[in-house]
């Protein structure tokens, strides 16, 4: 190690103790897409301590294998019998390598990230600085949009529109699922026909519904999200061939090889980056740097997130590359009370205020963490 190395490095970090606390919190409202319908936000909540300094984020696995295979029970299987393990007393001098030190653990993106992710927390915390600046990204505003899941019938979403476009949200997104797709979108074009929208699928339909996606080109959507199957790239570049639309990819995309295959072979014109289904922030800031480079525009998505997950979000969405709107809406759009004080709040103009206090920079409430926590487990 040269001298300058030394100066500007921290000491090393190493985690002596991972608390998992299994949280469900209740939706204000159910959230229904195409693979299922969700009443209940149930996920991992992960602090790593090193030293006596804490870092903290929360596992994007569901309690259903219905939008990608984990869960949280495979989560905390894999948290306990291989990853914690794998990094519980290394020392290690950043977050960035972490995922190395779970490559023999094959897949599991989503509980590699929980604890790659609150790695980075605490290094937040370790320096005090806002979670951006070890993330490589700047302060200020992003940019929010939401994501409307589907209703009972079409009055009840233009109300739901109107709610948001009346918030000031930077772009709306709505599900769609076969049989509920075109009538959705000539509904809400015809009330707003300048509003940025754009529609969601999550992987319900086939590439020989390609002539749906043809007939939607008219409604000059900002995009369409995962039409196709999870685990597709290459008929994604088939239907995009067809479409003027741009195809952005979510379900499909888990990891840095995965979104140079993509933008390799023109299977997608945007990428949503999910810090979780990725592997972490680490994968997820390359994943942006290399769309950047390929003129790839990225934005963060969400996943019903409490505040936790929802500010780790916000931090990385500053990172350059993240030109688009974000699902990082308002705790209130989906919480009655937040884990964290104060909640996320977005301005009449769209925009979410990037957090100066240190790690994701507001409180967590512990009496509210306890009150939502069905399980605990001490890892060390
Ligand atoms: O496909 O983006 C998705 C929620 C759960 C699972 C998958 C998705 C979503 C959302 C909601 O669209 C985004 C949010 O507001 O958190
Ligand atoms: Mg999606």
């Amino acid at each position: 190690m040269n001298a300058d190395r030394r100066a500007y490095s921290l000491p090393a970090m190493k985690l002596d103790r991972l608390e998992v606390r299994l949280l469900k919190l209740p939706l204000r409202f159910p959230f229904e897409t195409s693979f299922g319908v969700s009443t209940h936000k149930e996920f991992l909540l992960v602090s790593a301590w090193s030293d006596g300094v804490v870092g903290h984020a929360e596992c994007v696995a569901d309690v259903d294998p219905f939008y990608l295979p984990e869960t949280n029970v495979t989560a905390l299987h894999i948290l306990k019998e291989f990853l914690a393990p794998a990094v519980l007393g290394v020392d290690f001098e950043h977050p960035r390598e972490l995922l190395a030190l779970f490559s023999r653990v094959r897949g599991h993106p989503m509980a590699k990230a929980a604890i790659e992710m609150a790695a980075y927390e605490l290094l937040a915390r370790q320096k005090g600085v806002p979670l951006y600046k070890v993330l490589g990204g700047r302060g200020g505003t992003v940019e929010s949009g939401v994501s409307i899941g589907l209703q009972k019938d079409v009055g009840t979403l233009l109300e739901k529109v109107d709610l948001e476009v009346a918030a000031g949200y930077r772009r709306v997104k709505i599900k769609i699922k076969p049989g509920k797709d075109r009538k959705l979108v000539a509904a809400i074009r015809e009330r707003y026909p300048e509003l940025r929208l754009m529609v969601d699928a999550n992987s319900a339909y086939r590439i020989e519904d390609a002539p749906l996606f043809r007939e939607l080109d008219a409604a000059k959507l900002m995009m369409v999200e995962q039409p196709l199957a999870w685990n597709d790239i290459v008929e994604h570049a088939e239907l995009q061939r067809q479409i003027t639309t741009p195809v952005c990819l979510d379900e499909s995309i888990h990891s840095l090889e995965d979104a140079r295959h993509a933008v390799a072979i023109g299977a997608c014109r945007i990428i949503n980056i999910k810090v979780g289904r990725v592997g972490g922030h680490t994968v997820a800031a390359a994943i942006a740097d290399h769309c950047l480079r390929h003129g790839v525009p990225v934005w963060c998505g969400g996943m019903l997130e409490s505040g936790i997950g929802r500010l780790h979000n916000v931090h990385l969405q500053t990172l350059p590359g993240f030109t688009l709107p974000g699902d990082t809406s308002a705790s209130s759009r989906y919480f009655e009370e937040d884990l964290i004080d104060p909640p996320v709040t977005v301005s009449p103009q769209g925009t979410v205020a990037v957090p100066e206090g240190v790690g994701i920079g507001h409180e967590i409430v512990w009496s509210r963490v306890q009150r939502a926590t069905a399980h605990m487990e001490v890892l060390r």
